[in-house]
């Protein structure tokens, strides 16, 4: 009854308000894309331009420099960030636009420092890559063809300006000293810009400092009114989903109609009418909706991602305006409360504690503008199907693009946004400062309405450089204790209390972490609170197995480097560079300890690889092995530990890495290898006071029964013992299940060929986690040849394969010349098995072509 009312309230105002005229929208906008042109100032020739882009992509499309991926290329395009460029278009324009009441200019992304002139006269000049521009441009259009020029700055010249004129030094990792491009003096001039910190060099990144007009340009206009900005709040989330509409508008000054309407669509339904008095200027509006019988949006793995689109309308007489987003409606808490180890750290989504398993993402490109929709889709189901819940955006990089956050709600994928502070201290003068809050206001407000957003970091690995790296006694002892003060009061100003104001101010249903690792505020980590970085294996020389022995509360940052395989290494050598010691190979790897210390670990674990093929392969091998422990290790002692994030999920330009998909987007075997790592269920095994330990962990959010069971077995497929147990895999857990006095395997066997194979099934036999123990490292392994059979079937969309050995096969690696992934790869076969895997087809690679390039290596051969 009271429902019939309100339709009928609806109905009559809809009617009565706008029963007669033409309603039009309120704003226009035209795309500025085309017609660029560019030079340098220092050349009078003109050149094609693109926009969105960046100048080295441009330099590159008219061969000016060569790919600066290729060989040692980057060496010779230093020159290019030493310039000013200035970038220049016109557009024409008609009465229409020029009538209506405003008009502005919106640069969503402008890298970095730019003055913007139209028609010749000066109207803005940025300095931040991070933020986006409107300008106020209605007195400066005019009819038929107007100018629009960019002139770009080099961000070196400015870097080093501001530098000289702050008179003390900030420390900064060494990442801009790279040799390639030394800057004057050797400045350190990255923290002076607001621009991406990785574009200066990084441990895994080239140093390419480009500048450009990296998002789009479009003149909008508008009359009456125009929505600035929505922001959906969630207030309680039942039954029914009780949200609030907070509308920000602008009204102009020659307003005619002073009521409007506000209408609230939800997945194209209206639900919602409101009649709203207008002011002329900035308007805020809060109106509150409801969705009945709420779906839920879950991590993946844990359930559907429901999404809902919330369109706002506002409608007078003549004119309307829409702004929409597309929401999740899901509780979410970072619970720190003491606990008997400390202070706990795990995130809560819809009242369930979840355990966050994912990797650390660096931007997919050094060229921002290239990456596209496709290749964010691509990076973002691989970690999907590689089981993740949850990315780390790295300070170091962008607030990504709205597509990624987008992609992000769609595929279950939470995500840990730094703010984009790295590995350095930063200015802390006024205008600095203010710069900075802007930046963090607007990225928090673009974001605020994506589901999968979990939780602001003020900066990554800041706080414990300062303290742990040497940086402040460097400075008390290089400078004095008031710089050190100084720089340090810079540090609190940002990140205890700018950033922390503003994610309260304009999103405080999350939660903000001031720097990763910590323990507290201000406080560097501990394992007992906080997050941690842990990087004692690799910077350490530390064994895998110590991973074991460092759990700390919340793991955002662990990692152990890899080469790309041959087939992508061939795409930026020549066989000349074929050595892990050529000058190309040894550029194309940022470490400072890089190919000696994956040799190093290698030459622990596996035996010499023969060649160069064989030791990129090995070298993926050894990742995905040490990773693979860390991984156990942090979901063994989830009483404990609560989130394994490992460095790093992608590349941002062909290099050895700590990445498991390289920049052409090929999986390594430790991406292949998560997907099993992530699943849902887990066996993993400790082995304590001569006992094997097995835990089976599981992510599930209900209880299940299993069976459990572990044969020892050869190589040649003889079983010579075995255990077996039905067990409750109990939901959202990690549980002991099983002990195994280690007499009764190790008396009986030969330790060189034989292992373990552990499988827990449910009771229709689908196995729904295996495992293998190895008695000896990988390079004391008695490894027979395998001789696998196969077969390779055409299929509609995809090839197929299909592969039988007899005896043992490890790490199977299936060689072909293309771009897409298998549905497995590098796996293991056991004595007597048989494995489907598939590879979808692409446009340029036919049958033939596909088994011509196709070829098969396991461990076995690679020595
Ligand atoms: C981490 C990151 C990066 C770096 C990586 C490997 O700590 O935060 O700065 O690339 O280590 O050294």
């Amino acid at each position: 009854m009271k429902k019939n009312k309100i339709n009928l309230f609806i109905i009559i105002f809809i009617l009565a308000s706008f029963s007669s005229c033409n309603n039009y929208d309120s704003a226009s906008e035209i795309n500025l894309t085309d017609n660029w042109m560019f030079r340098s100032v220092d050349n009078q020739q003109w050149n094609s331009a693109t926009v969105p882009g960046t100048i080295h992509i441009d330099l590159m499309r008219l061969g000016i420099i060569d790919d600066p991926f290729y060989r040692l290329n980057e060496h010779d395009v230093q020159w290019i960030d030493k310039k000013d460029w200035i970038y220049r278009t016109s557009f024409e324009l008609t009465e229409d636009v020029l009538n209506k009441q405003n008009s502005y200019l919106e640069f969503s992304g402008l890298d970095t420092y730019a003055k913007i002139f139209l028609n010749d006269t000066l109207l803005a000049n940025t300095n931040n890559m991070f933020r986006g521009y409107n300008i106020d441009v209605k007195d400066f259009l005019k009819l038929g063809t107007n100018k629009l020029e960019v002139l770009l700055e080099s961000p070196i010249k400015k870097g080093i300006e501001k530098h000289d004129q702050l008179g003390y030094s900030i420390p900064v990792s060494g990442n801009d000293l790279a040799e390639i491009g030394k800057v004057e003096g050797n400045k350190r001039v990255s923290v002076f810009n607001r621009k991406a910190g990785y574009h200066f060099g990084w441990d895994w990144g080239p140093r390419l400092v480009t500048s450009g007009i990296w998002k789009h340009v479009k003149l909008k206009s508008w009359d009456q009114f125009k929505i600035n900005d929505l922001y959906i709040q969630q207030e309680i989330l039942d039954e029914t989903a009780i949200l609030n509409a907070s509308i920000n508008f602008t009204v102009d000054k020659d307003i005619v109609s002073k009521d409007i309407r506000a209408d609230i669509i939800v997945d194209g339904n209206l639900v919602k009418t409101s009649a709203v008095k207008l002011k002329s200027g900035e308007n805020n509006l809060e109106v509150p909706f409801e969705i009945k019988d709420p779906k839920l949006w879950w991590p993946n793995g844990m359930g559907e991602q429901a999404l809902y689109n919330i369109e706002v309308r506002l409608s007078s007489d003549n004119y309307h305006a829409t702004a929409s987003h597309r929401i999740g409606l899901r509780t979410i808490e970072l619970v720190r409360e003491p606990d008997s180890i400390g202070t706990s750290f795990y995130f809560k989504v819809n009242g369930h504690s979840i355990f966050m398993k994912g990797a650390n993402y660096i931007p997919q490109d050094v060229f921002l503008a290239r990456p596209k929709k496709v290749n964010y889709e691509y990076i973002l189901s691989s970690a999907q199907e590689a089981n993740m819940n949850m990315i780390r955006v790295w300070g170091g990089g962008i607030y990504e693009k709205d597509k990624f956050y987008d992609l992000c709600d769609e595929k279950g994928l939470l995500i840990w946004q730094d703010f984009m502070f790295a590995c350095a201290m930063y200015p802390g003068n006024k205008s600095y400062l203010e710069n900075v809050k802007q930046e963090a206001i607007e990225n928090v407000k673009r974001l605020r309405n994506h589901p999968s957003l979990a939780l602001w970091c003020g900066n990554n690995e800041v706080l414990i450089a300062w303290n742990n790296w040497g940086w402040k006694d460097g400075v008390i002892k290089n400078q004095s204790k008031e710089i050190a003060d100084t720089i340090f009061r810079s540090y609190e100003d940002i990140f205890h209390k700018i950033l922390p104001d503003v994610v309260k101010e304009y999103d405080n249903t999350r939660s903000y972490w001031p720097s990763s690792p910590g323990s507290a505020f201000g406080e560097t980590q501990k394992m007992e609170s906080g997050n941690a970085h842990f990087w004692w294996v690799w910077w350490g020389k530390k064994p895998f197995d110590s991973y074991n022995d460092s759990i700390p509360r919340f793991m955002a940052e662990f990692g152990f480097q890899s080469f790309p395989e041959f087939n992508s290494v061939k795409k930026y050598t020549l066989p000349e560079d074929y050595s892990i010691y050529s000058d190309v190979m040894k550029s194309h790897q940022r470490s400072s300890i890089g190919n000696k210390t994956i040799e190093e670990y290698l030459l622990r674990d596996y035996n010499k690889p023969k060649d160069f093929e064989n030791f990129l392969y090995v070298s993926q091998l050894l990742q995905a092995h040490g990773i693979k422990i860390g991984i156990e290790a942090h979901r063994r002692n989830r009483y404990k530990c609560m989130g394994s994030l490992y460095w790093q999920l992608n590349d941002c330009w062909p290099v050895a890495s700590w990445s498991g998909i390289d920049y052409y987007g090929k999986w390594k075997a430790l991406h292949y290898n998560v997907k099993d790592v992530f699943s849902n269920f887990l066996i993993s095994h400790e082995i304590k006071n001569d006992s094997l330990e097995i835990y089976v962990i599981s992510d599930s959010l209900i209880d299940i029964n299993a069976k459990l069971q572990i044969d020892l077995i050869d190589f040649e497929g003889n079983k010579i013992n075995s255990w077996g147990k039905d067990i409750l895999a109990n939901a959202n857990s990690a549980s002991l299940k099983m002990k195994i006095s280690s007499n009764d395997y190790l008396d009986h066997t030969i330790l060189e060929r034989t292992f373990l194979y552990l499988t827990l099934r449910d009771f229709d036999n689908k196995i729904l986690a295996d495992n293998k123990i190895f008695f000896k490292s990988y390079k004391d392994l008695n490894l027979p040849e395998p001789n696998i059979e196969y077969s390779i079937a055409e299929k509609e969309n995809h090839f197929e394969i299909i592969l039988e050995t007899e005896k043992f096969a490890k790490n199977v690696f299936i060689v072909v010349n293309s771009s897409n992934n298998f549905s497995d790869n590098f796996f293991d076969m056991i004595p007597n098995s048989k494995k489907r895997v598939k590879i979808q087809k692409e446009p340029n690679l036919d049958f033939k072509l596909f088994k011509k390039d196709f070829k098969i290596i396991t461990l076995d051969q690679t020595y």
